[in-house]
């Protein structure tokens, strides 16, 4: 790869979408998510970065509960003691319309700084040519310069881009952090969601950190001048990341006079299989046979088993299911821990009397 020379020598970690506070009603992996939040801090330090990038949804909502900001405060608090500092936006889970947004607390305690500051630099407001202007931060008094803009819900963000005056300084190395998709590289599974387009993104930035995609992306932009990149979320939101997603973690980029190399780190604490059954109609029996199989085709030695099944049984009601047998016959087997969702077991008797089997699909998708 040949970047821009710098001249100069530098570390970072990108961090994106830690979604801290989900999980809010299952102690269990409430402690797994926090945990990879500790890994990735104490990652980024053993790494010696310069500093650390947050590219939105550090937390999963505008208003966490007090023991977990107690929490993301602690792991701040690390890196502000071995001088590390970090650089945050809002993303579109804890952004709040009136901008007040728990992140602020943690701006104004200085264990991170905001990075999405636009100032009006005429007085006259009026102007209609009068844009706000992004403040670039200076990292420490090194030629590095780091801004971005914050995630809003339903892609509201998308205007800020067009209404703001985005000027990245002149060789240095700067840096735009994002929380938003991008069209062009839109992942299957998001074909009707809008995104931004490349053409909308401010140019002349070396990296640009990108959140709100959940799984690690990278790519060259600008004629293959700058890298684009999202590290993923650092431990599945919901179930379905469970399922779907691959990699989960932060990634250590490392700038060299002329070449820039991304390591994806692994944050989650311990692996995970996920046993998914979804049946139409099927017997009781049938359904346990099923489920035993497949528990005997994978390796469960100290791992969390995640068991999603959705069925419409045939022969009698959802809770005859002997859950304790398939439950005994996963932690012989080695597992550390079984996280079950049973909610679309529904018996065909309960179906016939007009009850939706879908109406436990939306609490399928979180714990
Ligand atoms: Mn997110």
């Amino acid at each position: 790869m040949h970047f821009k020379t710098i001249n100069m020598y530098l570390k970072f970690a990108h961090i994106a979408d830690c979604h801290l506070d989900a999980f809010n009603r299952n102690k269990f992996l409430y402690s797994q998510l926090n945990l990879s939040f500790t890994n990735a801090i104490n990652s980024a330090i053993k790494n010696k970065v310069d500093f650390v990038l947050f590219s939105g949804d550090l937390f999963n909502n505008a208003s966490p509960k007090i023991e977990t900001l107690v929490f993301a405060i602690n792991e701040l608090k690390k890196l502000k003691t071995k001088n590390i500092p970090a650089y945050i936006i809002a993303g579109s889970h804890d952004y709040t319309p009136s901008g007040s947004t728990i992140l602020n607390v943690l701006n104004a305690a200085e264990l991170a700084k905001n990075a999405y500051s636009p100032v009006f630099e005429d007085k006259n407001q009026n102007n209609q040519n009068n844009k706000p202007k992004l403040q670039l931060i200076q990292h420490k008094d090194a030629n590095i310069f780091i801004c971005g803009i914050i995630g809003r819900i339903t892609g509201l963000d998308k205007q800020l881009y067009s209404q703001l005056k985005i000027e990245p300084k002149k060789n240095a190395f700067n840096i735009f952090l994002f929380h938003n998709g991008i069209e062009e590289f839109k992942p299957k599974n998001m074909k009707n969601t809008n995104f931004l387009h490349l053409s909308e993104l401010p140019s002349g930035f070396d990296y640009y950190a990108g959140g709100h995609i959940h799984s690690f992306f990278k790519t060259k932009i600008n004629n293959n001048k700058n890298l684009l990149v999202y590290p993923g979320s650092i431990y599945p939101t919901n179930i379905s990341e469970f399922e779907n997603n691959k990699s989960f973690g932060y990634v250590l980029v490392e700038v060299n006079e002329d070449d820039i190399e991304l390591k994806k780190i692994n944050t989650i604490p311990m692996d995970f299989k996920v046993i998914a059954i979804e049946k139409n109609i099927i017997k009781l029996n049938e359904l346990e046979l099923e489920i035993l199989s497949n528990i005997e085709k994978i390796n469960c030695e100290n791992k969390i088993i995640v068991l999603k099944i959705k069925a419409l049984i045939e022969d009698g009601k959802a809770s005859d299911f002997d859950i304790g047998k398939i439950e005994d016959r996963i932690l012989s087997k080695g597992a550390k821990k079984i996280e079950k969702n049973l909610s679309g077991l529904v018996s065909k008797s309960i179906f016939n009397a007009h009850f939706d089997a879908n109406i436990s699909t939306k609490e399928l998708e979180h714990f």
